[in-house]
């Protein structure tokens, strides 16, 4: 599939709002992309494709998730989680895209997880800092974004773990994995320098 062809495949699963999201995330990733790296094509595909189930019913992407092998441990937590996972089957069944980076990047692009790619960062910081994004913290991830990939990830998350603590929900143990690792890599960072 060309690059349009993707764009209207994309656009026909979501409401129009969803979609001006998207087109924003592809902006943003393309802009971190210029100045930490990743490989343009697959910056691109990824953003691009990041939601691609965000707007489908529950109970579709429950089913998808029992029947088609994805972790179950997803249904016992926030079901916000589950567009990322049934996302990377969905565009490799219906898109027919193998770039197992990418489908990563995807997956990923909610919880995050441990030891994430360059393209997994591009794609969950730009998620959380694109032009539409609007909430306590975000002018924050962006100013930080400027400069450390890294550190602009932790605040994002830093924000997610206080929404969920301040509703009482559960975490989402790659979330914190992610988190730690993340902080991590920024002590090393600073010790050599
Ligand atoms: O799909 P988007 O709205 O663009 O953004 P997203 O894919 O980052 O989804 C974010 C939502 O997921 C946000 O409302 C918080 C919710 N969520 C629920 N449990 C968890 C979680 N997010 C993370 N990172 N970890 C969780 O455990
Ligand atoms: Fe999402
Ligand atoms: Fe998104």
């Amino acid at each position: 599939m060309n690059r349009e062809a993707l764009m209207e495949a994309t656009r026909r699963q979501m409401p129009e709002r969803r979609w001006r999201h998207v087109l924003g995330v592809v902006a943003t990733a393309e802009e971190l992309a210029a100045r930490f790296g990743g490989d343009r094509e697959q910056v691109w595909l990824a953003a691009l494709l990041h939601d691609y189930c965000k707007a489908w019913p529950v109970d579709r992407m429950e089913t998808i998730i029992r029947e088609q092998g994805l972790p179950a441990e997803l249904l016992e937590y926030d079901k916000e989680l589950w567009h990322a996972h049934v996302g990377a089957w969905a565009v490799r069944e219906e898109l027919g895209i193998r770039d197992e980076a990418v489908l990563d990047a995807i997956r990923y692009h909610t919880s995050g997880r441990e030891n994430m790619t360059l393209l997994d960062k591009i794609v969950c910081l730009a998620d959380y800092m694109e032009p539409g994004r609007d909430f306590p913290g975000v002018h924050k991830i962006r100013e930080l974004a400027n400069h450390s990939l890294e550190e602009a990830l932790v605040a994002g998350f830093d924000s997610t773990i206080s929404f969920l603590l301040e509703k009482g929900k559960t975490i989402f143990p790659l979330t914190v994995l992610a988190r730690n690792d993340l902080i991590r890599t920024i002590e090393k960072r600073t010790q050599k320098s």
